[in-house]
């Protein structure tokens, strides 16, 4: 081959061609992403936390203290017209009188503690929707005590990755961090100025605005803080969304 006529054209070339490369790959990064993640051992320092891909990646969009609207008195539900939703017994016969919270994993002050310590502390009250995957969605008035703060009381390690509950119908779920210490995440024991009803998820359920009602786990009997979980949620581990931020 000849030297070419004009050097200039030749500097353009490689520029076009730096140009193209980065784009290419840029597109394929992805593909190699997911080609690395296919490698058990990859995957396994990735998500040895129990999460998925996209569990991981929808938790890197939360949009942190991002607030849902507050609603009026006037856009409430009627309580009678709120549907209930269980995927058993709407009441697991919660014993009241001996029930306690069951504090565990990441907090200086693990154990047992009374409805009467949640109420000790700052009640916040709300009108949030409630949005369930099948289809309805209602605005409700929820109070309680926000997670974040009954986290302080126990001296949660709020670094931690997640945090997870379990109820008193075998139900379990669990949140990222962040969300948890959402200012509208709440420990939530009265519903429209009423101690919760049975099937409501007596004495206390999550309230959760930002998330899919499922999340909103109703008789909660544990909590837990923890950098690992063993189990995600029970609509999760049935295939579920994770995160499922609204
Ligand atoms: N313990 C427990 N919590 C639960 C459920 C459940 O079956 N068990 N159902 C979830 C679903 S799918 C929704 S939509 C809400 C319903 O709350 P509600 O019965 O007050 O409408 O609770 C959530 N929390
Ligand atoms: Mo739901």
């Amino acid at each position: 081959m000849s030297e070419p006529d004009n050097p200039d054209a030749v500097i353009r070339d490689q520029k076009t061609f730096a140009k193209v490369s980065r784009r290419e790959l840029l597109r394929v990064a992805p593909v190699l992403l997911a080609g690395a993640i296919a490698f058990p051992r990859v995957r396994s320092a990735l998500f040895s936390d129990g999460l998925t891909f996209t569990d991981w990646l929808s938790a890197q969009w939360f949009r942190h203290g991002h607030e849902v609207p507050y609603l009026s008195n006037a856009d409430l539900t009627p309580l009678a017209r709120f549907p209930l939703n269980t995927y058993g017994a709407d009441d697991p016969e919660v014993d009241l009188d001996a029930w306690r919270l069951q504090v565990a994993g990441l907090v200086q002050r693990p154990g047992e503690y009374r409805l009467s310590d949640l109420q000790s502390l700052s009640k916040t009250s709300q009108n949030t929707r409630h949005i369930c995957v099948e289809g309805w969605d209602v605005v409700g008035n929820f109070a309680g005590v926000r997670i974040s703060e009954f986290l302080k009381f126990v001296g949660a390690d709020t670094s931690a990755r997640f945090l997870y509950v379990e109820c008193a119908d075998d139900y379990y779920e669990s949140l990222d961090m962040a969300t948890a210490l959402h200012p509208q995440s709440l420990l939530c024991y009265e519903m429209y100025g009423k101690p919760l009803e049975r099937e409501r998820g007596a004495p206390l359920r999550l309230s959760l605005p930002t998330k899919i009602g499922y999340k909103s786990a109703k008789y909660l009997t544990g909590l837990k803080v923890t950098n690992v979980l063993a189990r995600r949620g029970y609509w999760e581990d049935l295939g579920y969304d994770w995160f499922y931020g609204l």
